[in-house]
């Protein structure tokens, strides 16, 4: 059956990529774009787009009763080093485009919401390597408590009133065709951009600071699979675990040195750097891997190949 999708935040790192390949696989016009500002050409040539307040509950239902949306990607967002600096700011945004998207399922306006967390919802207390679906979390940040009680929210929505909400806890994503915002992961973008225009980069984050990474390709691949399991197979409604690959910026940049032996490197760690020890080092995704056969394809080396690649172009 055909469905009708609404992605809020689609002009932003993850919700660019995800509107094309959702567009590639259920055509153009049954996905609707939207977002606070306009998007890049490809985003805002490739179908429909709206421009819509993600906090504003009436503009959201009525794009939904408009197109008469059946699924919704929530992918607007305050990150963490942006929302440290504009905490109620965040809350406003992360804590009330959620309210208003799981309200619109649970009075039957859409069948399906996909929403992501992060890494950020575990804390300094929670076990680095490794870390477990289920732990301590006791996350430090003001993004990562709103993700932490967003998961709570969606938990409670799904066993209250059947919402068929589905999240992952996204690592820090790298890619090439939009440049994220106002996270502590976003280095391990900058770092290819400076490496091709100046050949150095100067790193937030201290040379050992060891955090979950993932290519946005293996990023979107989970997204997608994990919205079209059979609602049964959904066991976790809080967030999945999801794991691609664990580096720090020393390794990083001897992988760009491969491809660009002058590349060099220097540190001057900032408040981010607090945000950064606070997270997880690497993560244990069993659960995702076996509840809906996640598996990633890209390692360190060929997230680089690939960055330097197509930034070139
Ligand atoms: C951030 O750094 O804030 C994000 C995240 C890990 O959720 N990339």
């Amino acid at each position: 059956m055909q469905k009708t999708i609404l992605i809020i935040g689609a002009c932003g790192q993850i919700g660019t990529e995800l509107t094309i390949e959702l567009r590639k696989k259920y055509g153009s016009e049954n996905v609707i774009a939207s977002d606070i500002r306009e998007g890049g050409e490809s985003l805002m040539q490739s179908g429909p787009f709206e421009l819509l307040d993600a906090t504003d509950y009436s503009a959201v239902e009525d794009v939904v009763m408009h197109y008469e949306i059946d699924e919704i990607y929530l992918m607007a967002a305050m990150l963490s080093a942006t929302a440290e600096k504009f905490p109620m700011r965040a809350w406003h945004l992360n804590m009330n485009s959620l309210f208003h998207v799981l309200n619109l399922a649970k009075e039957k306006k859409i069948s399906k919401v996909f929403w992501p967390s992060s890494i950020a919802v575990f804390g300094p207390n929670t076990p680095k390597e490794n870390t477990p679906q289920n732990t301590i979390m006791e996350p430090s940040t003001v993004y990562g408590i709103s993700k932490q009680s967003g998961e709570r929210w969606c938990e409670y929505y799904n066993k209250k009133y059947g919402v068929d909400v589905r999240s992952v806890r996204y690592p820090g994503l790298i890619s090439w065709k939009t440049m994220p915002g106002g996270g502590t992961t976003d280095y391990a973008v900058d770092i290819y951009h400076e490496a091709l225009k100046n050949g150095n980069y100067e790193c937030f984050l201290r040379a050992d600071t060891q955090l979950p990474m993932m290519y946005m390709d293996d990023a979107i691949r989970a997204t997608i699979s994990l919205m079209e399991v059979p609602s049964e197979n959904v066991k976790v409604r809080s967030s999945y675990n999801l794991s691609g690959m664990s580096f720090n910026p020393e390794d990083i940049a001897g992988s760009i040195k491969k491809h660009l032996p002058d590349f060099s490197i220097s540190y001057a760690p900032d408040f981010r750097q607090e945000i950064a020890d606070s997270w997880p080092s690497s993560i244990d995704d069993t659960l995702a891997r076996n509840e809906w056969g996640w598996q990633p394809e890209y390692d360190l080396d060929q997230t680089t190949a690939e960055m330097l690649e197509n930034l070139k172009k």
